[in-house]
């Protein structure tokens, strides 16, 4: 047993091989996956947001000033190369977030669809990896600088990128994977509370509040109502939840969230909040996101 009570290892099936929900998540065209791409545009950037498998996001990333892009999760390539050819863009980049398949496991068809293309990761294990990347390496599409931030747990090699513009005054994006997902974070497979909360506090919560978080899954509604259970009176999470029911109900993601509102509704962004605390029976902050992480993984989600 690690520190924490969590395993390192013990869902290695999930990483490389899909088993047989997966495979009907990747062969059958699910409600989620059907759902129309959204585009949130700057002048700066563009990030499509592409609804993949049963409830993954991928993103395409755009330097609008060269035209150069990045595919952020490419597990479905074929959903993504039709729009790269239409809008006349040069695809270099895939960003992979994880070794799991839900997010690494197209690399080798979309590095054959697009053969030169760069494939960047934290882990060896990443598939069609063409440089390792580690905390703090800087990469760059096109005039966008991407900064890569090391934020092991879920997974050991999980990278969030941030995004920025050189002299912009428009708000920069993270890309989260199964770090950090709109009010709630990836489960603790292969690290510890610890771990958690370096990369939800120290990491991903200083960075500028503005930033806008795109993240791996769309689980918005399941995690609020978790939020909800931890702290009933807090109304913005109250709001939240009323305000991704009816995204969801038009068909739209609830992504992206910022930073700064994560801090008001997201509990494992708010361990050294006493409410949550309380709740978790705990006083240190460390121990209040491994009590809450282990409550959520058994908790039964309500239906309203
Ligand atoms: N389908 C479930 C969760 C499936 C699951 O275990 N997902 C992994 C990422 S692949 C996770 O870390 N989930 C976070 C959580 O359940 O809080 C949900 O809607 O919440």
């Amino acid at each position: 047993a690690r520190p924490g009570g969590f395993r390192r290892g013990s869902h290695l099936a999930l990483l490389g091989c899909p088993g047989p929900a997966q495979l009907r998540a990747k062969f059958l065209h699910t409600e989620h996956e059907l759902r129309e791409s959204r585009t949130v545009s700057q002048a700066d950037m563009k990030v499509e947001i592409l609804p993949a498998l049963t409830d993954n996001y991928m993103y395409l990333l755009i330097d609008q000033d060269t035209r150069e892009a990045a595919i952020v999760d490419p597990v479905q390539p074929q959903k993504v190369t039709g729009g790269i050819r239409k809008d006349h863009l040069e695809l270099t980049t895939a960003l992979p977030m994880t070794i799991k398949w839900d997010h690494a496991g197209g690399n080798e068809k979309l590095v054959k669809m697009e053969p030169g293309l760069r494939v960047y990761g934290g882990d060896g294990r990443v598939g069609a990896l063409t440089q390792k990347v580690s905390h703090l390496t800087a990469l760059k599409v096109g005039s966008l600088n991407v900064k890569c931030l090391s934020t092991p747990c879920h997974t050991s090699g999980h990278i969030c990128y941030y995004v920025t513009k050189p002299n912009s005054s428009e708000p920069p994006a993270v890309f989260t994977g199964d770090t950090l997902f709109v009010a709630g974070c990836g489960k603790f497979f292969e690290g510890t509370p610890d771990e958690m909360y370096k990369a939800l506090i120290e990491i991903l919560g200083s960075l500028d509040p503005q930033t806008r978080v795109y993240c791996g899954h769309e689980y918005t509604i399941n995690n609020l109502k978790f939020a909800r259970h931890v702290e009933p009176n807090n109304t913005s999470i109250q709001e939240k939840l009323a305000w991704a029911k009816a995204q969801y109900d038009s068909g739209e993601p609830t992504i992206p969230s910022t930073i700064a509102e994560e801090f008001t509704y997201n509990p494992f962004m708010r361990v050294r909040e006493k409410t949550v605390q309380e709740h978790a029976g705990e006083s240190d902050p460390i121990r209040t996101m491994g009590a809450i992480r282990k409550e959520k993984d058994n908790f039964r989600v309500p239906k309203d």
